[in-house]
């Protein structure tokens, strides 16, 4: 008998034990930052929480597509990172979940009116200043003037020597548009773009890609938010950074937990996690010189100073509507990205 109930509890405490391996605790991270950031950020909650985390990085639009594709049948929880306008669409489109952070009251009024403006479906993790840098040595080497407002960049002699990302899958590129018309107006804006359009030499996927092609020197400016240019000048790179003359728009780099979330409590728990302190100061680590939303964390001195950038009144509620996305990148689509060049 004391031989059968030994058996009997061998084996209930090897069955729990593989049970509770095979429902570890584990959170799906849809990332739209820096790789190297968005891997900081995932092994760091690991270490805090032993959670596991199976992270996936991809541009901000493309995000979003893959979880409007998934919605049905949901596959990530948390989307860090990324612009603000894809995030509000998908809170507007129910492809996330309102949650109310306690950590809430540690940020600044700017994130949290992102997630106000969005029944609690975002919330505002970091803000960034769009605008361009340029490899001086390139700049030099082509015997090109030094450019410092957005208008310079339509001059001939840039010819494909400028680079963006696509706004359909860059967060970053979408800013740039939607930028543009409200610097300049929808018509002006759209001349604008056709304008660069002449002087592209590549649409790329990734938003900060055009500003790491100018640092190795592969290309000469590219159109980017300040910091991810300051990251490459601060590596080394010959690379300046410019705030246009005009004035430029701006993001809040948004979180959202994913609509049915298969491990909910672990989204949360990264969601109050990734608001803290200590998660925000992790930025410095690798050099991402956004400004954190957290109050009492810290931004480099390295950082862009928004105080000093002159900012549009960007109006994220309308620009990052679904049906005003969806316009402006199908008027892209059509009047500008098929121009010859
Ligand atoms: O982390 C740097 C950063 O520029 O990347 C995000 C960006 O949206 C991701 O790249 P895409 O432009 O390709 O979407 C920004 O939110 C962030 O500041």
């Amino acid at each position: 008998m004391k031989k059968i109930s030994k058996l009997a509890i061998g084996s209930i405490v090897a069955l729990s034990a593989g049970v509770s391996a095979a429902c570890a605790d584990k959170l799906t991270l849809y990332c739209s930052a820096q790789e190297d950031w968005c891997q900081l950020m995932a092994r760091s909650f690991e270490d805090a929480t032993g959670i596991d985390v199976n992270m996936t990085r991809k541009s901000s639009g493309e995000t979003f597509a893959q979880i409007k594709a998934e919605s049905a049948n949901p596959k990530g929880d948390v989307w860090w990172g990324g612009t603000g306008d894809p995030h509000l669409q998908a809170a507007e489109e129910n492809l996330t979940a309102a949650y109310v952070s306690p950590m809430r009251d540690q940020l600044h009024d700017w994130a949290i009116s992102q997630a106000t403006s969005a029944g609690d479906k975002t919330i505002g993790i970091y803000s960034g200043a769009l605008g361009y840098g340029y490899n001086t040595d390139l700049l030099a080497a082509n015997n090109l003037p030094e450019p410092s407002c957005w208008k310079d960049l339509l001059k001939p002699e840039y010819k494909g020597h400028v680079q963006m990302a696509n706004p359909n899958s860059s967060g970053t590129a979408y800013t740039t548009l939607a930028s543009m018309v409200q610097l300049f107006g929808e018509d002006e804006g759209f001349e604008f773009m056709k304008g660069l359009h002449s002087n592209i030499n590549q649409y790329t996927k990734s938003g900060s890609a055009p500003i790491k092609a100018a640092g190795r020197g592969e290309n000469t400016i590219g159109i980017v938010f300040m910091h991810d240019a300051v990251k490459q000048a601060v590596s080394g790179f010959p690379v300046k950074v410019v705030a246009p003359c005009e004035g430029t728009g701006y993001e809040i780099g948004s979180m959202s937990i994913i609509d049915g979330a298969r491990n909910m409590d672990e989204a949360k728990k990264f969601y109050d996690w990734a608001l803290s302190t200590d998660a925000q100061n992790l930025a410095l680590e690798v050099n991402a010189f956004q400004v954190p939303s957290n109050k009492s964390a810290n931004t480099s001195p390295s950082a862009p100073d928004m105080s000093t950038i002159a900012l549009i009144d960007y109006d994220f509620k309308t620009y990052g509507s679904s049906a005003e996305r969806k316009r402006l990148l199908k008027k892209w689509d059509e009047d500008v990205s098929t121009l010859p060049q």
